[in-house]
């Protein structure tokens, strides 16, 4: 099994992958104009300004050498090959109007719906997720947006009996200016192996002045498919120990994230069956909290990374408000026959 992310301006390339439809896992779509979904693969709208690019909006699909099935369940968006589901589940707040936190009721019902659908198909490990959520730093009914979405997070989590701390998925939880609690997942038949940082306090372990519940979420998952293993590295910000460091100071936050994934790397590294993965032969998705922070995160970047590793920079909010910068990370490597 072979699984790709290929990123592709605006539809360029999607002639091409039309005859491939049915290889196609899913996709996520990055812009202030998100690309329709008229495709039939399950597909993540990402309402935010791409930062550096000339397009209206990129593709992120997940490719695979192998047929998909498609499916929809409770509103679950999905397609499965083999031991692989990816989906994307879209709830309106609305829909939770008459619960006391209708931000935490609705991502406690998505989660449980994503529970539910994929310990049905038999691959019940949450690998990776993609959390989005609109006006994550705004306190509403007297909590932070992002601590309600905690609350909910976790509680579906204890539900079904999964645990909050240790084998949790990779994970990034971003704010945009509007829009559904948008979350996209994979999931599959193997636990992932999950990868903390030294230099971080693991976020599940977060002491309660960051809210009342932690975030349910591992600093880096390394997952196995067939003759193949895919590192995913969460949202990495400047934090060190569970504070916030160089506030105020983009390039510091910028470099301090830089070595956070370096340390997040280097541990993956240790457990990986398949690497040594290179910090310059990643993809990357970068959070921009100001658009005017770019140019200063670009260059840093490109000086440490090089030209060869895939960014995709957007404009969007990061779950502290102290925090003006978040780099996540993917890459794959084939297995030997062992
Ligand atoms: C942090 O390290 C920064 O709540 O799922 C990064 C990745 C962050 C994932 C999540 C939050 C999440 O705490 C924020």
């Amino acid at each position: 099994m072979n699984l790709t992310l290929l990123t592709t301006c605006n539809n360029e390339t999607l002639p091409g992958l039309a005859a491939a439809a049915e290889r196609v896992l899913g996709a996520s779509s990055i812009g202030l104009l998100p690309a329709d979904n008229v495709a039939g693969w399950p597909l993540q709208s990402i309402s935010a300004p791409l930062l550096g690019r000339s397009v209206d909006s990129l593709q992120e699909i997940w490719r695979l050498d192998t047929a998909c099935q498609s499916g929809v369940s409770e509103g679950i968006c999905y397609r499965r090959a083999g031991p692989l589901l990816f989906g994307v589940i879209e709830l309106d707040e609305s829909a939770f109007a008459e619960a006391d936190f209708p931000l935490q009721a609705a991502t406690e019902a998505a989660y449980r719906r994503i529970f539910r659908l994929i310990e049905g198909e038999g691959l019940p490990h949450l690998w990776r997720v993609w959390n989005y959520l609109a006006e994550i730093n705004r306190e509403s009914d007297g909590l932070e947006r992002y601590r309600q979405f905690n609350i909910g997070r976790q509680d579906a989590f204890l539900e079904f009996s999964r645990g909050a701390t240790g084998n949790v998925p990779a994970a990034c939880a971003i704010g945009l200016a509007s829009g559904p609690v948008s979350i996209a997942f994979m999931a599959g038949d193997q636990p992932a192996v999950p990868v903390e940082n030294p230099r971080q306090v693991s976020a599940y372990n977060y002491p309660a002045s960051y809210g009342p519940r932690s975030p349910t979420f591992s600093r880096a998952a390394l997952v196995y498919l067939p003759g193949q293993e895919v590192l995913f590295i969460s949202g990495t910000a400047s934090i060190v120990g569970h504070q916030t460091v160089h506030p105020g100071d983009v390039a510091g936050q910028c470099v301090e994230s830089l070595s956070n994934v370096a340390a997040v790397l280097a541990e993956a590294n240790s457990a990986s069956r398949a690497g040594p993965y290179q910090l310059e032969n990643l993809s990357y998705r970068v959070y921009v909290r100001h658009a005017a922070d770019f140019p200063v995160i670009r260059d840093i970047l490109l000086a440490r990374l090089g030209a060869t590793s895939e960014i995709v920079y957007l404009q969007a909010d990061i779950c502290r408000s102290d925090l003006l910068i978040e780099i996540e990370a993917m890459a794959s490597l084939a297995l030997g026959n062992c």
